[in-house]
């Protein structure tokens, strides 16, 4: 047995004395933390509570191995070894549990996510990068079991770009690509598709990514037995294991109360990952829940006496105690004296948490009930709310909800009444709402100076020679002036490496730029994604291709739970600028021309849904995107790389505005919203339209997230007091959803003369040739007689009924 804690440096008995007592005050204060904070739920001060007991060790063991650089993509076991890293203090722990809102007490994510999701500041408090190699890392967690896999292979790969390619700065991101990215994941977890996917795809990239399984046999109640084959997920993976001739994993094996193994296994992993850029597999077994899963349930209920008893003696912590003891490193009494102390610094921490949590609401409640008691004296209605009062003082642990609502409610009491008191309190609850609202609400965006919306329009620019080319060539003209100008930007998907992507939009360019920035990968859309998160959360400039939008389904979860939601709950602390590239609409058959905006839009608020009707269009919003710091999904016209356009001057320099729309034809009678492929027939029925008196306008949405940010539509309404949305998805989809910014959002209801309309598909999928299309999606003709069947509404006599 190695009992060699830092196998890197020679250091004295006595050192290493400390080293392991330090270690064990660590695991015990962790330990502290977990017991006192499933008491901080069950008896009402904090919702909900998931902790790391049980799984101390392997942690302390793993933090030793984790330098400056490297990066964690983890779930919610791993409290000790961010407190190891020196990232989460007893303080912090707590006022995570509590949901503090000042992000300076609770840096994880400001209490946006319940604890045990842990992050590291990767931003400045302007949204700028910080020196992310000064720094140990860790990327913000996600709840959702193994979504924490797809993003762990960019933060690894991310390495092996700043290694091999040259000519990026590397300054605040990488010293060589030394860095590890460190993934952790509960065995049940391991069932994840995610799980293999993201497995398989780092041992292709050969990335330096070491993932370490914590295997307490259970996921919640759910045992082994029916999560696993073999009950042994090394057992099954063996196959990854490199050998001589085949790269491959290394694998380890280690039991996660044996403390030098552990030790000695991650320094070992460490070593090989870092060098020579392998993939490790650390699966760390026997491993215990001495509180059960969560605060919810209690493990009694499923697991039997003897497995009970067993986790009490296997208990990690209570492992390390007794070889501190057997190796008469501390004796049972200093132990217990050392206990004692942590005890007592758990209980300060916790009460020092609480206080900063709810000293601003005390005196938020103050505020408000000075302020109720003036109106109660002034009001007619006083005895009411003085009742409001005495039930809002006599909440013991108030929160803002309780504010709020018995101020609220007080004005009813005063809402025929004038007085300075009450327009004192609304004046406060006014401003206490804009207040507040920011600390739940803010950062779904970027909320630095790179916000893509900072950015103006640059428009193509064109001369006498301009020529007239395929639309795929402006793509490609455009992304090679791309790479070119951003040594960190890369695109990497199916078929979008040597052949150029199934289009001949990136042709010839990994010829150019090299294998590692034009790249083929596996059919694998969810760890393409997190491929291109895990980059751009260090510092590159990832364009995740998508080979069809109707695979984005594969990738759409990821980028719900994870890329849509990098800035928000950190409180913009991370971000992950990735730009994800696909092609979508009319082409044939049911999975090749589907257009699932409404679904999209509704899973991905976070980040911007661009949906350009040409490939100039397209290059402008790529040029846009990388001069900011935001995410989008950018779905180029299927069909349309064949078309021709006229080829810009100002190649790789103009820019699509994100949050316009253009008006593509003026009209005077209604306006016609649409957007992508669907616009050619638009533009076309309304030139029919015209040869019988009908002048329609037609807006290009362009951006449907975010959206017409100008009101250009409702100024279009305005004018003509008629509008049809037409699109090619489903009724209820994104038509429903443009339907409603104009709406709601721009109130264009009171101008409007004729009832607002939207035209979109069949509820089923596109039938497959030229009449599959025709009987699913809106026709030109459908369209025609959508819009003369509201002119005729209006006039039959000028339009009298077509059938
Ligand atoms: C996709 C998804 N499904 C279900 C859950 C609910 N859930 C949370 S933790 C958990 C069990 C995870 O077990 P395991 O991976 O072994 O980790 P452990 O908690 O045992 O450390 C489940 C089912 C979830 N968070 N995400
Ligand atoms: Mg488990």
């Amino acid at each position: 047995m190695n009992i060699n804690p830092n196998a890197k440096t020679e250091i004295t008995f006595e050192d290493f004395k400390a080293e392991v007592l330090n270690d064990y005050e660590l695991a015990v204060t962790s330990r502290e933390c977990s017991l006192l904070g499933r008491r901080e739920v069950l008896t009402g001060k904090a919702k909900f509570g998931i902790f790391g007991d049980g799984k101390e060790i392997p942690q302390i063991a793993w933090a030793k191995a984790f330098e400056n650089g490297d990066f964690r993509s983890g779930y919610y076991r791993d409290q000790t070894f961010m407190m190891a890293i020196g990232e989460l203090t007893i303080e912090q722990f707590f006022a995570g549990l509590y949901a503090n809102t000042d992000i300076k007490e609770e840096p994880m994510s400001a209490g946006r996510q319940m604890g045990g999701h842990f992050a590291t500041h990767s931003l400045d408090d302007n949204g700028h990068w910080k020196d992310l190699t000064q720094q140990k890392n860790s990327s913000a967690d996600i709840s959702p079991t193994a979504g924490q896999m797809p993003r762990l292979l960019g933060l690894a790969q991310a390495s092996k770009i700043y290694r091999q390619v040259k000519g990026i700065d590397t300054t605040n991101f990488s010293k060589d690509g030394n860095e590890i990215a460190w993934g952790t994941i509960g065995n049940a977890s391991t069932s994840e598709g995610l799980f293999f996917e993201t497995i398989n795809a780092a041992g292709v990239l050969q990335v330096p990514m070491v993932i370490s399984i914590w295997d307490d046999e259970y996921g919640i109640s759910v045992h082994a037995k029916h999560q696993t084959t073999k009950e042994n997920i090394s057992e099954i993976l063996k196959g990854f294991q490199r050998n001589k001739n085949e790269k491959g994993y290394e694998i380890f094996r280690v039991d996660g109360w044996n403390y030098p193994e552990l030790i000695d296994t991650y320094q070992r992993a460490a070593q090989i990952s870092r060098k020579e850029h392998v993939p490790v597999m650390i699966h760390v077994q026997q491993l215990t829940q001495p509180q059960g899963h969560s605060t919810s349930g209690s493990h009694e209920r499923y697991k039997d006496n003897e497995r009970l008893a067993w986790e009490e003696e296997y208990d990690c912590n209570a492992q390390l105690r007794n070889w501190i003891i057997s190796n008469n490193i501390s004796t049972d009494d200093e132990l217990i004296a050392l206990e004692r102390r942590i005890k007592k610094s758990v209980r300060e921490g916790k009460k020092a948490a609480w206080t900063s949590f709810i000293s601003p609401i005390l005196t938020e409640r103050k505020n408000a009930i000075h302020l109720l008691e003036q109106l109660a004296s002034s009001s007619h209605n006083g005895v009411f709310i003085k009742k409001l009062i005495n039930d809002l003082v006599a909440v013991e642990e108030p929160l803002r909800r309780d504010i709020l609502s018995a101020s609220r409610k007080a004005l009813r009491y005063v809402v025929s009444e004038d007085s300075s008191e009450k327009v004192a309190l609304q004046n406060w609850i006014n401003n206490y709402l804009n207040e507040i609202q920011p600390k739940y609400s803010s950062h779904l965006h970027s909320a630095s100076d790179l916000n893509a919306l900072n950015l103006s329009e640059v428009v193509p620019t064109y001369d006498a020679g301009s020529k007239d080319v395929d639309g795929r060539v402006v793509l490609r003209e455009n992304f090679d002036a791309i790479f070119s100008k951003y040594p960190e930007a890369l695109i990497f998907g199916e078929d979008a490496g040597y052949i150029g992507d199934v289009n001949q939009g990136l042709e010839g360019l990994q010829e150019k730029y090299g294998k590692l920035r034009v790249s083929d990968t596996g059919i694998r859309e969810a760890t393409i994604v997190g491929q291109g998160i895990g980059m751009a959360m260090r510092g590159l400039r990832p364009i995740a291709e998508i080979q069809y939008l109707d695979y984005v389904m594969y990738a759409l979860q990821i980028m719900s739970d994870d890329l849509a939601t990098v800035q928000y709950r950190t409180k913009g602390r991370q971000k992950a600028p990735l730009i994800v590239r696909t092609r979508g609409h009319r082409l044939e058959g049911i999975w090749h021309s589907g257009s699932q905006m409404g679904g999209i839009l509704n899973l991905i608020r976070g980040i911007h849904v661009l949906v350009p009707r040409d490939m100039t269009k397209a290059a402008g919003f790529y040029n846009t995107l990388l001069e900011s710091d935001e995410p989008a999904l950018v779905v180029e016209c299927l069909n349309g790389y064949r078309l021709k356009e006229k080829l810009p001057n100002n190649i790789g320099e103009f820019k699509t505005p994100i949050g316009v729309v253009e008006t593509i034809r003026e009209g005077e009678d209604i306006t016609l919203v649409s957007y992508g492929s669907t616009l050619r027939l638009v533009e076309q029925a309304a030139k029919e339209l015209l040869e019988v008196g009908i002048d329609a306008e037609i807006i290009d949405v362009q951006s449907l997230l975010p959206f017409d940010l100008n009101h250009d539509i409702l100024k279009s309404i305005v004018k003509t007091n008629r509008v049809m949305v037409i699109d090619e998805d489903i009724e209820g989809g994104a038509s429903a959803y443009i339907l409603n910014e104009i709406l709601n959002t721009q109130n264009a209801f009171q101008y409007l003369d004729s009832q607002p309309k939207t035209l979109a598909a069949k509820p089923h999928r596109p039938a497959y040739g030229t009449d599959g299309d025709y009987f699913s999606k809106p026709s030109v003709e459908d369209i025609f007689e959508a819009i003369y069947g509201v002119m005729h509404e209006l006039s039959p006599m000028d339009f009298p009924k077509l059938r």
